[in-house]
């Protein structure tokens, strides 16, 4: 009961922001619409009137002097093409997929099973979405159905341009510019029969709308709401798995229903009964098979020579990528000032991986937390985990440092003298920390806005800074962010050990 009135206020937290967000676009939408109707009302009454005929006839004789004239229309690139993409060519490629063709033997095809979950989490974090993702298509893939993948629609305080530089709401990512693998149409394993992941265009031809069986969550979730994240797993396996319609498509139940009528939703990645799926999900071919995107590969390639160490010659032997010397610190900040609050007062644990038992820094929810808010004493020790200080983070990057080192076989040398800091961060604070860790010793430093990324890089920023951190000896990240759980995610996919998992 305790945890499920603690979900409870989760969601609330959760919802609100989400709503916030939603009612923001709705707002505006509504506006466009009324000042447009009344617009068009008005201006077709005055150009019946005498009056108004006079003024439409001023008005073409103005234009065609203007024609006339020496005219120039507006300079259009003041923002130097740095305009969000379109992703024409990937889109088309992603239309474009070999699956997509009605002819393809069973299991793909028109005789092929297929599911598509339109209850998919939207318009928040990349990262929320990601394990999602993920998740469904390990779903799919147990069910033997072949998975739906859709564009990922940003939330709009994370999107990298202001809205005066949008030209195409809703903001949205093609899957395939985020991820590759069999969750974005990628192939299996060679030996595995599985049919490969297809767009949500696809879907629409593949499966029409005649032929589609459509099972709302709340037909499904409240008997298995509260259950481990292996018993929800299995049931909807089977629910999927044996039923004999070739098109099934999972809707969302209303928010007054369930604020997050996700299959998987944020009350299970926020708490630890997610963990009885680990092994399976780190085993299965959607995590062994999943990998980092062309642009995201090419934009770490291209900043790499950033990274090269800078500092005198190291007095042991030291690796020569500098990814083997790196340490990578997630400075997860801005929206997180209150999100910290937030998770102290809903006595909020780590997220999701980030839980596993056999990872070096657990965080123990201190004791006293009453319904909604926590002790001032709990509040502040929250945020000490949640927004370390500059000393703090100083502090705690030299010690894993050490005991990184420390856990070395006897004669390997574990150099770590590269230092990343990636942050949402947008003032200049990230600075000053740059400052203190110099004075600190360390020679090599980069941050997220020291790499040079293109329109089309800077669309998967996010997903930048993760495979840099990725692919980095010793990371330390922040326990409740999703953020830092799908890079652990990859980490221990990648068979890093717990002791170059760090939190503060
Ligand atoms: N480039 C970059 N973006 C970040 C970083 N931390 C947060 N963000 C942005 O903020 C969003 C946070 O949402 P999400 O991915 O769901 O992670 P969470 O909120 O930390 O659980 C990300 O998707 C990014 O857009 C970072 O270190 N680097
Ligand atoms: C706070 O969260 C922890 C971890 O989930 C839980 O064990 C504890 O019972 C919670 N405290 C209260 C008072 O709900
Ligand atoms: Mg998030």
């Amino acid at each position: 009961m305790v945890s499920l009135l603690r979900s409870l206020m989760v969601l609330r937290i959760h919802a609100t922001h989400r709503w916030q967000n939603a009612s923001k676009y709705t707002r505006r939408r509504w506006t466009f619409c009324g000042v447009t109707g009344f617009l068009t009302i008005f201006l077709f009454l005055y150009s019946l009137s005498n009056y108004g005929q006079q003024h439409i006839q001023r008005l073409k004789e103005i234009g065609s002097s203007y024609r006339q004239a020496d005219y120039k229309p507006p300079v259009v690139d003041s923002t130097n093409g740095d305009e969000p993409p379109s992703w024409e060519k990937l889109r088309k490629w992603e239309l474009d997929l070999p699956q997509h063709d009605l002819d393809l033997p069973y299991p793909e095809g028109r005789t092929g099973r297929y599911i598509y979950f339109r209850n998919q989490i939207q318009y928040l974090g990349w990262n929320n979405q990601l394990n999602e993702v993920l998740m469904n298509t390990f779903l799919a893939y147990k069910s033997k159905r072949t998975y739906v993948f859709q564009d990922y629609h940003w939330k709009v305080d994370y999107y990298p341009w202001p809205e005066s530089q949008v030209k195409d709401w809703p903001l949205r990512t093609p899957a395939n510019a985020l991820i590759s693998g069999p969750s974005v149409g990628g192939p299996w394993d060679p030996e595995d029969p599985a049919p490969r992941s297809v767009s949500d265009d696809w879907w629409d031809t593949v499966c029409p709308e005649k032929e589609r069986r459509i099972i709302n969550t709340r037909e499904v979730k409240p008997a298995i709401m509260w259950e481990n994240g292996e018993v929800i797993f299995n049931h909807w396996v089977k629910l999927l798995g044996e039923a004999t319609d070739r098109c099934i498509e999972i809707q969302a139940a209303d928010r007054e229903e369930d604020g997050f009528p996700q299959v998987f939703d944020l009350f299970l990645w926020g708490s630890d009964r997610i963990l009885p799926l680990w092994e399976s999900f780190r085993d299965s071919p959607v995590s062994r098979l999943l990998g980092t995107s062309p642009i995201v590969e090419a934009a770490v390639a291209k900043n790499e020579y950033l990274f090269v160490p800078r500092g005198p010659r190291p007095s042991v032997p030291a690796a020569r990528n500098p990814f083997d010397r790196m340490f990578a610190v997630h400075l997860r900040r801005g929206d997180y000032k209150d999100a910290c609050l937030g998770f102290a007062n809903w006595n909020s644990t780590f997220y999701s991986w980030n839980l596993l038992p056999f990872l070096p820094d657990r965080f123990i929810n201190p004791p006293g937390y009453t319904w909604g808010t926590n002790t001032p004493e709990n509040v502040e020790f929250f945020l000490k985990h949640c927004l370390p200080s500059d000393a703090s983070i100083v502090e705690q990057v030299n010690n894993a440092r050490s005991e990184y080192a420390a856990a070395g076989k006897p004669g390997e040398h574990r150099y770590l003298d590269v230092l990343f800091l990636l942050t949402n961060d947008k003032t200049s604070w990230v600075d000053g920390l740059k400052a203190m860790f110099k004075k600190h010793g360390w020679h090599t430093i980069v941050t997220t806005s020291d790499l040079e990324l293109d329109p089309w890089e800077k669309d998967v920023g996010m997903a930048v800074d993760m495979e840099i951190a990725r692919r980095a000896a010793v990371f330390l990240g922040n326990g409740w962010s999703s953020f830092t759980s799908n890079i652990n995610h990859r980490r221990l996919v990648d068979g890093k050990e717990p002791i170059s998992i760090r939190f503060y």
